[in-house]
């Protein structure tokens, strides 16, 4: 599975987030660019909210 740094993912797209919250690697609405956590984990959860919500905070002026 390819996995990239965080850059280039989930930019400012919680609506992407929320559609494949709590999906794992297989389940219908599993998204890979959502598995933003480091390592990633192969599920979509807090972990994942959690960077997100942190480069969101990060993008503000
Ligand atoms: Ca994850």
């Amino acid at each position: 599975m390819l996995r990239g740094g965080v850059e280039g993912k989930l930019h400012g797209d919680l609506g992407t987030l929320a559609s494949a919250w709590l999906t794992s690697y297989g389940e219908a609405g599993y998204n890979e660019a959502c598995d933003i956590s480091e390592p990633g984990d192969d599920t979509i959860n807090l972990l994942d909210f959690s960077v997100f919500a942190e480069n969101w905070l990060a993008e503000m002026p």
